[in-house]
């Protein structure tokens, strides 16, 4: 029974599927929370709270520690590692992490009689490692920008402008305020490198998935760009590990790895990718016609596309697709946070939520319009917090149509805001929190007017890496595994109402009116 590991090393923990990939069971499911297992690295929720202008950081020992405590976990557990074939993971987007020249060496000399950190610490020339979160960096995209010929350059290169979280402008900040130790930094790697790294004993390379979240990557050339990479450090092209496709196998797991947990020592380490790309598999999306809208704190929908098309408006993002190709990101920030407000505003609880916005009020809410902007949105940009309201009669706004103008508002601008992949979705894929509610997906359903489906996986960014490790190393087929692992929840689906789709073409277009305004 060919076994796999996917691993996902995210913001708040790092956790771990060993799947069956010929029954398509989930043989045991691991997870490390880093602010209650590891108490001692001050991040209750993954990263170090008070960072100044914007910084937000984590200590990438702590990753280290991590991935013992998860292995040793597995082991006092007693889950048979010795069948385990293939390996891969998926690392939170964006995060870098500064090596000196010794990281190699040190790699391939790691001892079981000692653990990780130990090892290791000492190769960082920066104690913390910025991560998605951090919004520090506005003066270097600026400046990235500006030396490249402007965000559009950037933009048509590596398939962003220059943006604030994204590793290069954190790279360039690094080199500007601590030039010294920029100096004896060796590499810098990605999390997803990084581990992947320490796991086979070797360095790794950044895949095209995740080495587009970094502003450095030419996507039609799958190069490190030249002009981007001077643009952002003084000898950064010399730092950079190699750029290499999501299929690479950086080799056999480490012997610190077998000597110590019993895994097995034949078992091929795949390089890793960022959460969105290994998602992106998980979620059974990886060939292009569904869309994934994720429903969190924000939402995220994601798409894997033929093509490396850009945002001609510079809000959305291309990564490399991990299974060949590309993908797209688009990020909103007002997801459950926007839907929250609203909901305590009017005293409802999501069983009202659903009713009430099925119910009483038409689709297309008789042209009552509302951009539900409760903060600033970044897709489309819009810096100050605000609801515009259009097509409302004094005292019309009641409890239902406002449910309703809050929900059809999201999604339609969903659609307006992806209009530039070209692709007209076949299926879109429910997931997150709020995907449960039948209400919201009904509304999705009609807005796309293709069928939602809400799939029976969690965790699809370890599970994505698990598949990628066994489509790689395993030779396994990725339409099969999606078959078994990536399934539909029984009954789930949500069928659009075809009678609805003048009403939600004749509300996108006030929203594109509205929206211009
Ligand atoms: C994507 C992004 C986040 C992180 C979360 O650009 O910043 O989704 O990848 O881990």
């Amino acid at each position: 029974m060919p076994t796999v590991i996917g691993l996902d090393s995210s913001t708040q923990s790092l956790s771990a599927l060993l799947m069956d990939t010929e029954a398509g069971t989930i043989l045991h499911e691991e997870s490390v929370n880093f602010g209650k297992d590891l108490p001692q690295y001050g991040a209750p929720s993954g990263y170090i709270p008070g960072g100044k202008d914007g910084e937000v950081h984590a200590d990438p020992r702590m990753w280290l520690e991590a991935l013992d405590l998860l292995f040793t976990r597995l082991k006092e557990q007693g889950v048979d590692l010795s069948k385990v074939e293939a390996v891969s993971g998926s690392g939170q987007q964006h995060g870098s992490v500064y090596l000196r020249s010794c990281f190699p060496e040190k790699l391939s000399g790691l001892s079981a009689d000692s653990d990780l950190k130990s090892q290791l610490e000492g190769c960082l020339t920066r104690s913390t490692s910025p991560i998605w979160m951090d919004g520090s960096t506005s003066e270097e995209c600026a400046e990235i920008a500006t030396a490249v010929g402007g965000n559009e350059v950037v933009c048509a290169k590596s398939g962003s402008i220059a943006i604030e979280r994204f590793s290069g402008p954190q790279i360039r900040r690094f080199a500007k305020k601590d030039p010294t130790a920029w100096a004896e930094t060796g590499s810098v790697h990605l999390v997803s490198s990084y581990l992947a790294s320490v796991l086979a004993g070797a360095e790794a390379g950044i895949d095209f998935g995740d080495g587009a979240g970094m502003n450095l990557m030419n996507l039609a050339d799958e190069a490190w760009d030249e002009d981007l990479v001077n643009a952002t450090a003084e000898g950064l092209a010399e730092k950079l590990p190699a750029l290499v496709s999501s299929d690479t196998l950086v080799g056999n797991v480490s012997v610190y790895f077998t000597e110590k947990y019993g895994l097995n020592a034949d078992a091929i380490v795949t390089v890793w990718s960022g959460d969105n790309p290994c998602s992106l598999v998980g979620m059974g999306a990886a060939t292009p016609g569904k869309v994934v809208i994720s429903l969190g704190t924000s939402d995220t929908m994601f798409a894997a596309m033929p093509n490396a098309v850009t945002d001609p408006n510079g809000y959305g993002h291309v990564f490399g697709n991990p299974m060949g190709g590309y993908m797209s990101l688009i990020c909103f920030m007002n997801g459950s946070l926007a839907r929250e407000a609203v909901k305590e505003e009017y005293g409802l609880s999501w069983d009202d939520f659903e009713t009430e916005a099925l119910a009483s009020e038409p689709a297309g809410n008789a042209g009552r319009l509302m951009l539900p902007f409760v903060k600033p949105e970044i897709t489309p940009l819009r810096d100050s917090a605000g609801i515009t309201f259009s097509g409302w009669e004094e005292g019309e706004k009641s409890h239902p149509a406002i449910v309703r103008a809050l929900l059809e508002g999201q999604f339609t601008n969903m659609r307006i805001q992806s209009e530039w992949l070209g692709v007209q979705p076949e299926v879109v894929l429910l997931t997150g929190g709020a995907s449960k509610n039948n209400g919201i997906a009904q509304i999705v359903a009609n807005v796309f007017q293709v069928p939602v489906q809400r799939l029976a996986v969690s965790g699809s960014a370890a599970l994505g890496a698990g598949i990628r490790a066994a489509v790689t190393v395993c030779w396994a087929d990725l339409a099969e595994l999606e078959a078994k692992f990536c399934r539909p929840e029984e009954g789930g689906e949500i069928k659009p109402e075809p009678q609805t789709a003048e009403a939600m073409i004749a509300m996108k277009k006030g929203f594109e009116a509205l929206l211009g305004a």
